[in-house]
């Protein structure tokens, strides 16, 4: 399996029929600068296809992008940053939660990336919480394991796994494409 192609659909800031179309959709939700965006790059295999940074708080849309022509991948805003304003903040979890936890809509898969060195933080784990309490699909990415020291990644990874439960845990990296393949065939399966 394999993306062959990935093109920008939209930004969408509220309710919008572009969440309607009745093509599956794939959603990929994270702390802010957890590299949600390049993830999506990564796995595309295009690093301008969206915009990344390394100033937390760079996607404020939910931007749709449609691969292989039949399914849209959704790049979220991030949850958890601090030194947004209140209203802006209020905003964002607004447009995050009201798409991942209202049944209105449906993802075909929710893929939630947490920082591998980090591990997942609180908020990362209530954000499991409540999606497991709405029955979503649920893959999780451990990014940035070039950040992890190679001795230390195995354990690592089973510390994370302890935390995260049963969900399939990717080991990943944006930066220097590790995980894609599995990252991809998680994505674009059923
Ligand atoms: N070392 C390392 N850095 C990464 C990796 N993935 C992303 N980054 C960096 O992390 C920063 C944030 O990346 P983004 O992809 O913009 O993160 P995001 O989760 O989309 O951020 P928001 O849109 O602000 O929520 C950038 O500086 C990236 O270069 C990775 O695998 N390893
Ligand atoms: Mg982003």
């Amino acid at each position: 399996m394999n993306i062959t192609s990935a093109t920008f659909v939209k930004g969408v800031v509220g309710i919008d029929k572009a969440l309607e179309l009745g093509i599956p959709q794939v959603a990929f939700i994270g702390r802010s600068n957890v590299g949600k965006s390049s993830t999506i790059n990564a796995i595309c295999n295009n690093k301008n296809l969206v915009k990344s940074s390394s100033h937390p708080g760079k996607t404020q849309e939910i931007n749709v992008f449609l691969v292989n022509k039949n399914l849209h991948l959704m790049d979220l805003p991030g949850y958890g940053y601090a030194k947004a304003s209140f209203t802006g903040r209020e905003a964002l979890e607004k447009l995050i939660y009201g798409y991942l936890l209202d049944s209105h809509y449906s993802q075909r898969k929710v893929i939630l990336i947490i920082d591998a060195f980090v591990g997942p933080t609180k908020d990362d784990l209530a954000m499991l919480r409540a999606l497991g309490e709405h029955s979503k699909n649920i893959v999780i990415v451990a990014n940035k394991i070039d950040q992890v020291k190679k001795s230390e990644l195995a354990i690592q990874i089973e510390k994370i796994q302890k935390k995260v439960g049963h969900h399939t845990l990717i080991p990943f990296s944006a930066t220097k494409k590790i995980g894609v393949v599995e990252l991809v065939n998680e994505v674009l399966s059923e």
